[in-house]
């Protein structure tokens, strides 16, 4: 195999590993608008985040899939993600994943929970799979908002979201000592819906990574 990055050679024995870099395309911001941008209602954050999803359909980015971080009284956006496995070759670039990381970044803290922050919440076109589960538990986010259910996304475009627990958001409602996650469910379904329908009739990719080259367009997956 031959890798695709450059190991930066500092002498014989040592070297550095190249930087991890997830860069969001520029119409992200177009989108968006600039950071602390205001999104009163839930409705009008949750269209922010079908947008992005829609958008990612449109140029062909990638899975459809879009969401924000959001400061929950205010309503101000702290960073918007998109879904960039395919484009950055990267299995974990989940929408969610990279809000959360995004967010975590423009603060300045691991720890969206922190004292000195008003308290955030994910906003996600689509349930968060087994592993953007994972990541909301340790983010710190005080409230997840979603549109599709998991059950949507896997009826409407074979992508799988993973044996997530049962009641996963009675997990995140209550977790002591952590404090708990609200889940708010169904805001805009149909619309993140359309959108999922929309990347199936385009005949979307779904990567399912772990399949190797069984990898298989919509129908066969
Ligand atoms: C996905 N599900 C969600 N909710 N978000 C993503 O970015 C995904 N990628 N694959 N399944
Ligand atoms: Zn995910």
């Amino acid at each position: 195999m031959t890798p695709t990055n450059t190991i930066t050679e500092r002498g014989p024995t040592e070297f550095v590993w190249p930087p991890i870099t997830l860069r969001l395309p520029n119409w992200v911001g177009e989108e968006t608008g600039p950071p602390g941008g205001r999104f009163p209602t839930v409705e009008d954050r949750m269209a922010l985040a079908i947008r992005l999803a829609e958008r990612s359909v449109e140029e062909g980015v990638g899975a459809p899939f879009g969401a924000c971080v959001f400061e929950i009284e205010s309503g101000a956006l702290v960073a918007p993600g998109v879904n960039l496995v395919m484009r950055e070759n990267c299995s974990p670039a989940h929408g969610e994943t990279l809000a959360i990381m995004g967010a975590q970044q423009a603060v300045g803290t691991f720890d969206l929970a922190a004292d000195r922050l008003p308290p955030l919440e994910l906003v996600t076109s689509a349930q968060p799979c087994i592993q953007c589960f994972g990541n909301v538990w340790w983010s710190g986010v005080k409230r997840v908002v979603m549109a599709a259910s998991a059950a949507d996304v896997e009826r409407l475009t074979n992508f799988r979201e993973g044996p997530l627990p049962a009641k996963w958001d009675s997990h995140l409602a209550a977790r002591p000592p952590l404090p708990p996650v609200e889940v708010v469910q169904g805001i805009l379904r149909e619309r993140a819906c359309a959108v999922l329908r929309r990347y199936h009739e385009l005949g979307g990719f779904i990567y399912n990574a772990g399949a190797g080259d069984k990898a298989l367009p919509h129908d066969e997956a």
